[in-house]
């Protein structure tokens, strides 16, 4: 029997409307659903891969339970109830041994909302929850509420310039966002990039600015600097919704073009073309962009300044330009508070979180600053779910309590859509601290290089296994399910509810399936989960400037160009430029041995992260790892495109092959994340050699490289070597 089926894509963020093309209960094709009213009918290459993921012969498909020692490879098969008996009783057992605290969490990209997650950690009474969200989005989210009391989502569409500043979307965002720069440029649009990189988009570019890795705060109060003294500022905004101007002029007088030259190697005349370009036309918009997020030392400061450069510039609310609130009622469908419940965990508890005291901005004391200003602002009016984007543990202290039982023991761990061993940046140690659990579990859709080390595996529902309710700016949409969930798959709600009424939180889970909680969710607009999903959503009428009635959501009411919150915590409250600790400039003894400025993980399509390895028609297209550099390098060298090479930091070392290409910097080499190798033996020492060609085994995490007020690590902006293997 053959039938089409209404679904949606969730290997990424945009949650693509889908059609299921099912045979005999298989899927056998997906396309785009052409009626889907935000991705009409559009899909991408790793969308076009979701039977090969649904059905594919690695995935795991029952509860398992180690057998002898860990990472030995040897599993015991377990029904989903003795599972979550034998997890919930040694959770217990812990709990009652070192507290609650000693229950971890570590999250990936916001694949799933998680909001479950965090009901379950607030009412066991764990403030350590922890990710990867000190590098992606965090730096950026956190630090933009305590500016101007929210994120931003960029108008894109009617801008009538955009500054794709560290962002690479056509291999990152090919449904979402690129579609959009192409549609505005075509309209018009002038493009200034700002990337390392020859990218496509670079290629595209009306102004393309080479900036060397680690140096975007330079170039960003260079720009401040000369937008104030040209005049190119707007004045009304600035005089009536901002404060700390003068502060902000004194902390940028340095940055002249010829100092900010030198500092980014972007010739002078672009530096200042580029600042004139961008103050001059409205709207103007600079969307986020991963290459600021994963700089280390710069991350935070980069996210001030860029936030600082949208609101003096007058582009926060208007039309096209960088949206903050929610559009109409669209933000009170889901009430957060409500389904996280942040309140359940008492302040006892918080104050043990891992990192508060080196991150007090990153952890609960910052993000409490930012609920209180937020306050004041009416019901729905943000985009949520604020929780995730900070009030975290620090991912580092969390791996460093493991290993040393310091501060406190770290004993058990949950990992749930989140690989560490390949995100995680110095795996070595984060393979150390995964080991030394007396409790790690770990729900997934195939037994990674994280799930080996695990005591219990539970096998985790796809995406089109399962319903969700989607949030944007500007819409709610149901993403329907298409199939029933194979063999013993299920989504994250029913494991913490199966948890978490294990352990005396029945009360607290009154939904008995996830599409009951979106049915609470809704009804109050009079609908449940399957009436919804006879429409293709909601979408909310628009207003701008809504600050002229509310005010903005800082503390002052007002844009903090000199942050309040920043300076309570003891942390600059205007921007500042940090030289990369690890640059040839911050280190020039170290870069005598290590001669090259490395980046890691620009992305790459269809490949997600760590994902997408075992699937043969992905890796029939990237077969091994592959580091770019410069034809000049490989003349040095000796290399040839194809051979193996040894790429070392004073972190670690690992292999990939050699592509040689003139698009990025002379002085840099460029290499891929996320990998390891599903084909290869799982027991250790193997571990899917993860331990081969793993780009984290490059990163430091050490606290001089990290981000002072957030503790964000560098991906990027560090330093390496490259030699060709077995010295041939
Ligand atoms: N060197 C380097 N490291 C990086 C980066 C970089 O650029 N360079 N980028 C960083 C960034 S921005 C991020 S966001 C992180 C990403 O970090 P992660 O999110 O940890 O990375 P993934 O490899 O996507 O791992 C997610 C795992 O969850 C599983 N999974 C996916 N969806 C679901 C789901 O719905 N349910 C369940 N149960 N499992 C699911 C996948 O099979 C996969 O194994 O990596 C960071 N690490
Ligand atoms: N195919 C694919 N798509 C993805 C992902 C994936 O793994 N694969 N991951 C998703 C996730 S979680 C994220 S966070 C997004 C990230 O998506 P993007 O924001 O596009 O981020 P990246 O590709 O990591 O890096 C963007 C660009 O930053 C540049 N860059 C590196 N260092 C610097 C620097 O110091 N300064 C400047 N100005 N630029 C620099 C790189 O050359 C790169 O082209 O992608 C998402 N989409
Ligand atoms: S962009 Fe691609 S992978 Fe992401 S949700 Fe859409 S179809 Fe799926
Ligand atoms: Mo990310």
């Amino acid at each position: 029997m053959s039938e089409i089926r209404r679904s949606y894509c969730g290997l990424c963020y945009p949650r693509c409307g889908t059609l299921l093309h099912i045979e005999d209960g298989r899927i056998v094709k997906v396309s785009g659903d052409p009626d889907h009213p935000v991705t009409r009918g559009v899909i991408c290459e790793r969308g076009r891969l979701m039977p090969d993921h649904v059905h594919h012969p690695q995935r795991l498909n029952y509860p398992l339970k180690r057998k002898g020692e860990k990472g030995g490879g040897q599993w015991q098969r377990l029904t989903w109830e003795q599972a979550l008996d034998e997890v919930a009783e040694k959770l217990s057992g812990l709990k009652g041994r070192y507290g609650a605290e000693t229950l971890a969490f570590t999250h990936g990209t916001k694949r799933t909302y998680h909001w479950d997650c965090r009901r379950f950690f607030n009412l066991f009474g764990s403030p350590n929850a922890c990710g990867v969200n000190n590098v992606c989005m965090c730096p950026s989210y956190a630090t933009e509420y305590a500016t101007y009391g929210g994120m931003i989502m960029p108008g894109f569409i009617e801008a009538s310039c955009i500054v794709l500043w560290g962002a690479n979307p056509v291999n990152s965002d090919p449904v979402g966002l690129y579609p959009k720069l192409v549609r505005a440029k075509k309209q018009g649009a002038q493009l200034i990039v700002v990337e390392p990189r020859r990218t496509k988009e670079a290629e595209m570019a009306d102004l393309w600015l080479q900036i060397r890795p680690g140096t975007d705060v330079a170039l960003m109060l260079g720009w401040i600097r000369l937008i104030i003294e040209e005049g190119l500022y707007d004045k009304a905004f600035v005089d009536n919704w901002t404060i700390g101007f003068e502060d902000l002029k004194a902390a940028a007088a340095d940055y002249a073009p010829e100092k900010v030259a030198q500092i980014t190697g972007i010739p002078e005349d672009l530096v200042v073309k580029a600042a004139r370009m961008y103050a001059t036309a409205k709207p103007a918009i600079i969307p986020w962009g991963y290459g600021l997020d994963k700089q280390g030392i710069n991350a935070t400061q980069c996210a001030r300044a860029r936030a600082i450069l949208r609101a003096i510039t007058g582009n926060l609310e208007i039309p096209g330009g960088e949206i903050l609130s929610m559009a109409g009622d669209i933000g009170k469908i889901i009430d957060w508070e409500a389904l996280e419940m942040n309140a359940a965990i008492p302040p006892s508890q918080r104050e043990k979180q891992l990192g508060a005291d080196m991150y007090p901005f990153f952890g609960f004391p910052g993000w409490e600053k930012n609920q209180a200003a937020n306050k004041k602002l009416p019901e729905g009016y943000l985009a949520a779910p604020e929780a995730w984007h900070s009030n975290l543990a620090h991912a580092r202290e969390v791996v460093n309590a493991m290993i040393t039982g310091k501060p406190y023991p770290v004993k058990a761990a949950i990992s749930l859509a989140s690989n560490p061993l390949l995100s995680f940046p110095n795996t070595r140690k984060v393979f150390e601290a995964l080991k030394s659990l007396e409790l790690y579990v770990v729900m997934e859709y195939y037994l990674t290089p994280s799930a080996a080390l695990a005591d219990y595996v539970f096998p985790a529902s796809s995406t089109v296994e399962q319903p969700e309710l989607w949030l944007t700016r500007d819409f709610c949409m149901p993403c329907p399910q298409g199939i029933d969930p194979l063999y013993e798959r299920r989504n994250s709600y029913d494991f913490y509810r199966g948890l978490g009424i294990r352990l005396g939180q029945e009360a607290h889970w009154p939904w008995e399936t996830v599409e009951q909680a979106y049915d609470y969710c809704l009804a109050p607009l009079g609908l449940t989960f399957k009436a919804f999903s006879d429409q293709y959503g909601i979408f909310g009428e628009r207003e701008f400037r809504r600050y002229e009635k509310y005010g903005f959501g800082t503390p002052s009411g007002k844009v903090e160009l000199k942050s309040s919150i920043f300076e309570e915590l003891n942390l600059p409250p205007l921007p500042v430029y940090r030289e990369p600790v690890l640059s040839p400039v911050g280190s020039p003894d170290l870069a005598r041995a290590y001669p090259f400025v490395l980046i890691t993980g620009s992305r790459f399509m269809p490949m997600y992260h760590s994902e997408q390895r075992q699937i043969e028609k992905a890796r029939k297209k990237h077969p091994d790892p592959v580091v770019t550099i410069h034809p000049s390098t490989a003349e040095k060298l000796g290399l040839a495109a194809g051979d193996w090479v040894v790429i070392s930091t004073p972190t670690g070392k690992i292999r990939q092959k050699v592509r040689i290409s003139d698009s990025i910097r002379e002085d840099m080499v460029d290499l891929q994340h996320g990998w390891w190798f599903p084909e290869s033996e799982e027991k250790l020492p193997g571990l899917f050699r993860v331990f081969e060609s793993n780009a984290n085994l490059l990163c430091p995490d050490d606290p001089e490289v990290c981000s002072p007020e957030i503790g964000s690590w560098p991906h990027s902006a560090l330093l390496c070597k490259i030699e060709k293997e077995n010295g041939q």
